[in-house]
């Protein structure tokens, strides 16, 4: 199979990974009349954006010390991941979240207090949950890997005023497809880690998207997120994820140069938007 060169693959991926979120008017949740899940009823792409220049700001601990967060905020909206703060680490990572990327073990686990803790509290948050391969809404609805719905329900009546999407889980799917059809090997079939999802969530509601340190820059370490003293080049390289194969992705489609990689960790992607395939 030949290689395809970076726009032929952001063009594959404008066109095979639909970015869609789950709307109060999809099977099986419109049946449940009686204890509603409250998902809005609208696209998060038809109710955000569009919007010009983004950040994507990875949690790796090569954030460190990056003195990123200026330039981060100088972006006119912010994606940050499952319980990356912001409190503390301004000048590496910067202080504006427009939307906020959780995976549901976020939202389940006793630890992060989900419901109650502050750091979920701005911006939009939209929720993602590993749904089995090939399945459809129903058969995910009635085995998640870890309960998002109650969760998200519960969240939902307690901050009834915060935006918040379910990222439809074909999206998964079509991304992992999209990796997989470029790789000379096969890949573990698990979704694609929330870095990418948040990536391409990005290319949808902007014209240009800058990710940060999820291509390793010059300050590489085993630290494992900026925020936590965990160690562990897993977080970096993946386990679970098929996150090399998803950073070799990012690397072909980066318009940016390689010393902007080397040097602040920075990656330049065009928006679907911006792009003509
Ligand atoms: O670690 P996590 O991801 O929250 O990081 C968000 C995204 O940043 C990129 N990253 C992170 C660390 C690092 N050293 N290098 C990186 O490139 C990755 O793209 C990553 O997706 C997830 O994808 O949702 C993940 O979530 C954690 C964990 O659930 C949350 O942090 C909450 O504690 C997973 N860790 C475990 O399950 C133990 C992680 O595998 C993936």
């Amino acid at each position: 199979r030949p290689k395809l060169s970076g726009r032929e693959l952001l063009c594959q991926l404008k066109e095979r990974v639909e970015v869609t979120t789950l709307t109060s008017d999809h099977q099986p949740f419109s049946a449940l009349t009686r204890a509603p899940l409250l998902l809005p009823p609208q696209q998060l792409t038809s109710d955000l954006g569009p919007y010009k220049s983004c950040a994507v700001v990875s949690s790796a601990g090569s954030l460190r010390n990056s003195g990123l967060g200026k330039e981060i905020d100088t972006h006119d909206a912010v994606l940050r991941f499952n319980a990356a703060p912001t409190s503390g680490f301004e000048k590496d990572v910067g202080s504006k979240t427009t939307v906020r990327l959780i995976n549901s073990q976020v939202m389940a686990s006793d630890d992060h207090r989900f419901l109650s803790s502050s750091l979920y509290s701005s911006g939009v948050l939209v929720a993602w949950d590993p749904a089995p391969f090939s399945s459809n809404l129903s058969q995910w609805y009635n085995h998640t890997d870890y309960p998002i719905f109650n969760q998200y329900q519960r969240y939902r009546r307690l901050h009834p005023q915060q935006p918040f999407y379910i990222l439809h889980p074909r999206c998964e799917w079509q991304l992992w497809q999209r990796i997989q059809d470029n790789m000379a090997e096969p890949i573990q079939k698990n979704p694609p880690s929330s870095g990418l999802l948040g990536t391409i969530l990005m290319m949808s509601l902007c014209e240009v998207v800058h990710v940060y340190e999820f291509l390793p820059s010059r300050r590489k370490t085993p630290l494992c997120h900026y925020y936590q003293r965990f160690y562990d080049a897993a977080c970096t390289f993946g386990a679970y994820h098929p996150l090399l194969y998803e950073k070799n992705l990012v690397k072909r489609m980066n318009q940016g140069s390689d010393q902007d990689i080397y040097n602040h960790g920075r990656v330049t992607l065009p928006g679907f938007s911006a792009m003509n395939c």
